[in-house]
């Protein structure tokens, strides 16, 4: 073969190849046209394998006009690909399926209960604090008036992180912290996760989340703390319910009470959620000690105050009717989308 006639041929099947390509009406038609002018068996892959017969003084010439007639062949195939919708034939979107729909994640149960929670107070006029998950023995036991002997002190109920430094076991913490910075009037609410180092089962779980609540001003007595948890169980668990206060014991109060309403499933007759007694514990609470006002320099002759504490976990189980506290922390997609 001589370099005119390879020459002369390459220059046809370039012209005739970028033609067709232009022409191609869709992808399997373009499929084709690669593999007539690219493939294997394609004259341009014939001139370049017969390339090695040639005399080296062509062989430069020949080979460097069939690159570019490859190169040439290629791009405008890339072009005319894209130009038709890109794809390759057979992936090419259908418009008339169905649309895939993203998977979307919501509010976690405990976010909304609290909300639901701490809006209620925020009616009432409290305001909110926070504070660290870590604390020392002084703020989570000491000023709370917790002595050093009492059992909510022991080794089996905290999670200790070094000798003098535990993960809280409750928000009053943040209690002492927000006394000891801010003089009364104080009306506030403390939510937050707190730990316990217990054994899991239904109604325990070694974290939880809790709201706690403070009063403190001049005159604040046992009635006003009477009226305001009557009000926060009245818009939590219905307007209908009875509330009732039952003397209790809390080393940081006194006198102390627990919280209870009248059961909203059998309306006190006995059934198993109330375990046949009519009434559901739902908070603690009572007027907080003089020895805690003394701990953050408050004068226990002058000012008094109430406070009380829940478990945000227990409030959503009674409202939905949920049998284990453990639900909350497995992260089940059927049970978060329930909710
Ligand atoms: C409760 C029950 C009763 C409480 C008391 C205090 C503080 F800091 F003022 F002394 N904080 N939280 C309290 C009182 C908490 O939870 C069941």
């Amino acid at each position: 073969m001589s370099t005119e006639t390879a020459l002369d041929q390459l220059k046809q099947l370039t012209e005739t190849g970028l033609a067709a390509i232009a022409e191609a009406s869709d992808a399997a038609a373009l499929e084709a046209l690669r593999v007539q002018y690219l493939g294997r068996k394609s004259e341009l892959n014939g001139i370049l394998r017969g390339l090695k017969d040639l005399p080296p003084e062509l062989k430069g010439v020949v080979g460097k006009e069939s690159n570019l007639a490859k190169k040439a062949l290629e791009s405008a195939l890339k072009e005319r690909q894209e130009s038709l919708g890109g794809g390759d034939g057979a992936s090419e979107t259908d418009p008339t399926l169905p649309g895939v729909r993203p998977p979307v994640g919501h509010e976690h149960l405990l976010t909304s209960t609290s909300e639901l929670i701490l809006d209620v107070f925020r009616g009432l006029g409290f305001s909110i604090a926070r504070g660290p998950d870590v604390e020392d023995d002084y703020h989570n036991f000491e000023a709370l008036n917790i002595p050093k002997d009492h059992p909510a002190r022991d080794m089996q109920d905290t999670f200790f992180a070094a000798e003098d430094i535990v993960l809280r076991t409750h928000t009053s913490p943040v209690q002492i912290r927000t006394m000891k910075k801010t003089p009364p009037p104080i009306r506030m609410v403390f939510p937050g996760r707190v730990y316990r180092r217990e054994t899991p089962d239904a109604t325990h779980s070694s974290e939880f989340h809790q709201i706690e609540l403070l009063y403190v001003d001049h005159g604040v007595t046992m009635r006003d703390l009477k009226g305001v948890l009557t009000q926060f169980a009245q818009q939590v668990f219905g307007d209908d319910v009875d509330v009732r206060f039952r003397p209790s014991y809390f080393p940081f109060v006194e006198p102390g009470a627990e919280v209870d309403i009248s059961c909203f499933l059998c309306k006190g007759s006995g059934c198993r959620v109330c375990k046949q007694s009519g009434w559901i514990e739902i908070l603690g609470s009572g007027m907080v000690h003089p020895n805690v006002f003394r701990h953050v320099g408050y004068d226990p002759e002058t000012v008094t105050g109430y406070a009380a504490g829940m478990g945000v976990e227990r409030i959503a189980m009674l409202r939905h009717g949920i049998p284990d506290i453990r639900l909350f922390f497995e992260n089940d997609l059927r049970f978060l989308f329930q909710f």
